[in-house]
């Protein structure tokens, strides 16, 4: 539509044609109004009975919500009018009508359930809080792919299809592949270890991972999006560093080009950029302190995962995000390096905000020898993963890297219940459509 205008670009003074859908119909007896939203804003119409076109005034006041309507007419100034301007029509077009009976009420006026919204999320997304997620939600990714670039990673796409797993713990999604037996990726962990070993040396992808996770809970999904950073001759260190700089940056994205969003969620005035550098804890002091907080009927020995409820406790002490680092050997994938003074501890970290983990990472075993024997230490066969294993025959450098949750970035950032309020088509054990 070449000669449309923005509700918010409409200014009095002139005729323009606007589009969008039905938001309200205010019939005040002689005169009513429709009020339009597009993506930009809203506007006001104005029906004089008396004054107008009969059809006009039938086609204005028919109208169903959340119909699609496109109409012309002049813009003037009107200060009782939500914008301070109203249109009166000369001409109203139905472009697409909605029934008159709405699955839920997207002016947010009258709260559905999330299920009804999720089968229902382009209605759901009419609603500004809807709307701010996912225009927050792009404004985070276009901030971490500037901050990478800073950081001279290059951007990477690895294949979702493929013939092993790398994260013990969380069971794969199986498919056939010509006869053969495949998997959906839960990571894109070697992919982008093998990526880092070329010339490229730092890259970063931001993609889907796909995890066949039993539970249902409000913090796990089915399908998620993993930010993925990994760099040739960076340690545990600097990773983390890169890792703090990557959440600041989304942080200072969202704070500089997303003021109307955060309103919109009710959350501007409290939204703070965390400061660098985050407090790091080992994972001993982390027990100890979880201990400490007296939140558990048993006390977490060394090797313990850690459980919700610590987690939990030991977040609200903290009050910010802060690094678990040094973790036992024992718990973290194959993949990662252990200390070479203390074989039973990992360069593993973890990235917590107070209400959950956000990332893992850790420097990578890079010694053909070492990762084999890790291999087989976690009862992997390393025939299997010798498409993997043979670059690093070939010259690998040390190298280090982490993984990002999107969605529990958006989800602690922006304070909400549910992971699934962060993506748009969620994937959950009961959810395969939409
Ligand atoms: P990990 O398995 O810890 O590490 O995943 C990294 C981060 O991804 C997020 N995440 C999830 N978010 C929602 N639903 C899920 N089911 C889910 N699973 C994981 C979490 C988590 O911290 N290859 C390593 C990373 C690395 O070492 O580079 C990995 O995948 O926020």
């Amino acid at each position: 539509m070449d000669d449309r205008t923005y509700t918010a670009d409409a200014a009095p003074g002139g005729t323009v044609t606007v589009a969008g859908w039905v938001h309200e119909i205010r019939d005040l007896g002689g005169i009513a109004f429709v009020i339009l939203r597009d993506t930009t804003g809203r506007i006001q119409v104005k029906f004089e009975k008396e004054e107008m076109d009969d059809d006009l005034v039938e086609t204005g006041l028919g109208l169903s919500r959340e119909s699609v309507v496109s109409v012309t007419g002049d813009v003037e100034e009107e200060p009782r009018a939500p914008t301070g301007v109203e249109i009166t029509p000369e001409s109203v077009e139905v472009l697409s009508a909605a029934d008159t009976e709405l699955p839920l009420d997207p002016t947010g006026k009258v709260d559905a359930e999330l299920p009804t919204r999720l089968d229902n999320r382009t209605l759901d997304l009419r609603r500004e809080a809807g709307q701010a997620i996912f225009s927050i939600r792009g404004e985070i990714l276009r901030a971490v792919r500037e901050a990478f670039r800073e950081a001279n990673a290059t951007e990477i796409n690895t294949s979702k299809i493929v013939a092993t797993g790398t994260e013990g713990g969380t069971e794969l999604f199986p498919i056939t592949y010509f006869g053969r037996e495949a998997f959906m990726n839960q990571s894109p962990q070697l992919f982008k270890q093998l990526a880092a070993g070329s010339n490229l040396e730092r890259v970063f992808e931001t993609g889907p991972i796909f995890r066949a996770e039993e539970h249902n809970t409000p913090r796990h999904l089915n399908e998620a999006t993993s930010i993925d950073f990994e760099g040739a001759f960076c340690d545990d260190d600097d990773a983390m560093e890169i890792c703090e700089s990557i959440v600041v940056a989304a942080y200072e994205g969202v704070a500089e080009n997303c003021a109307d969003e955060l309103e919109a969620l009710g959350i501007d005035e409290e939204f703070t950029v965390p400061e660098r550098p985050f407090p790091r804890l080992s994972y001993e002091e982390t027990i100890e302190r979880i201990n400490a907080l007296g939140v558990l009927d048993d006390q977490l020995v060394w090797g313990d995962d850690l459980p919700t409820e610590g987690e939990t406790a030991l977040g609200a002490d903290v009050g910010r995000h802060y690094f678990i680092t040094d973790w036992p050997a024992e718990v973290k994938p194959f993949y990662i390096m252990d200390h070479d003074d203390d074989e039973a501890l990992s360069t593993g970290f973890d990235l917590m905000h107070p209400r959950m983990e956000l990332v893992s990472g850790g420097q990578r075993e890079h010694r053909y020898e070492k990762l084999i024997e890790g291999l087989e230490a976690q009862g992997l066969d390393p025939e299997a993963f010798e498409y993997y294993t043979r670059a690093f025959r070939y010259g690998m450098p040390p190298h280090a890297g982490w993984a990002i949750g999107g969605e529990r970035l958006i989800m602690t950032m922006l304070e909400l219940d549910n992971i699934r309020e962060a993506v748009l088509f969620p994937r959950d054990r009961q959810r395969l459509s939409p």
